[in-house]
């Protein structure tokens, strides 16, 4: 049986590649919603349909478990829509627990989109984890978009970029959260604006981390040692999304349908 994963989009490519390094003998189906595409600016109403859309689509495929490689659904439908399926639903992590461990002055900021930003859902798991960590919230309403299209460079993103982390240096923050799943595509660039001062957090590896742990206690691991399959569904314009593919996994091992 195979595992689920579903974005808006390409972003939640970023959770796959994590997951296959950590569980390469796993089956892998992944829904790319790229017709609906971005999430960021929907209303919650459209965020749940299109969630449940996507976890219908998973259950006719018989998965085993679901990871939700997006920050926007989790923040906004998670709590809910784990309820209503059969099998284990896992919410994108958020990468407090890595960054926490990284960060000497409990300062972090996290990079997302406007509808999780709105949702505060990383102050709050801040909050509950160490009351001490400072969080620093930095909404980028355009990147999600520009990488979603495939500008992973130039003056066309660099421009939206150097005003998403100016306030983040200016803040003192040393380490920061890819709060958005289409963000670690462009972690060069970041780096780049950032210089040496911010270490940056890909969340998708402390998920892949739960993942592991969730399908080992519910004895679901597939033991087969052949490398597990990867197939890429997406919604619209799946060539596009097959090209972007391409960033991360090796061309050779997946289908786009
Ligand atoms: N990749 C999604 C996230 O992690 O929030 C959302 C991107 C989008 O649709 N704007």
């Amino acid at each position: 049986q195979p595992i689920g994963v579903f974005d808006s989009g390409v972003g939640g490519l970023t959770v796959v590649n994590k997951l296959r390094m950590l569980l390469p003998h796993e089956n892998i189906i992944y829904v790319g919603d790229t017709k609906r595409n971005p999430y960021g600016s929907r209303t919650p109403e459209e965020i749940f349909s299109y969630t449940r859309d996507i976890l219908r689509f998973m259950s006719e495929k018989e998965v085993k478990l679901v990871a939700i490689g997006c920050n926007t659904v989790t923040a906004v439908a998670y709590e809910t829509v784990r309820k209503e399926v059969p099998y284990p639903l896992i919410g994108m992590s958020r990468g407090i627990r890595t960054a926490r461990e990284i960060s000497a002055k409990k300062k972090i900021a996290v990079f997302a989109t406007d509808l999780t930003i709105a949702n505060h859902s990383h102050k709050k798991m801040a909050a509950a984890i160490d009351p001490d960590i400072e969080i620093v919230e930095q909404a980028c309403p355009a990147l999600a978009n520009l990488v979603e299209r495939g500008v992973l460079s130039g003056e066309e993103i660099m421009e939206p970029l150097r005003r998403y982390t100016a306030p983040v240096i200016a803040s003192g923050a040393d380490t920061a959260i890819f709060g958005c799943t289409h963000f670690p595509f462009v972690q060069p660039l970041f780096e780049e604006l950032c210089g040496d001062t911010i270490a940056f957090v890909d969340p998708a590896h402390e998920m892949a981390l739960q993942t592991l742990e969730v399908l080992k206690k519910g004895g679901l691991l597939n033991h087969d040692r052949l490398p597990g399959y990867l197939r890429l569904c997406f919604t619209a314009e799946a060539r596009r999304g097959g090209k972007l593919a391409e960033h991360l996994i090796p061309a050779n091992e997946f289908t786009v349908e």
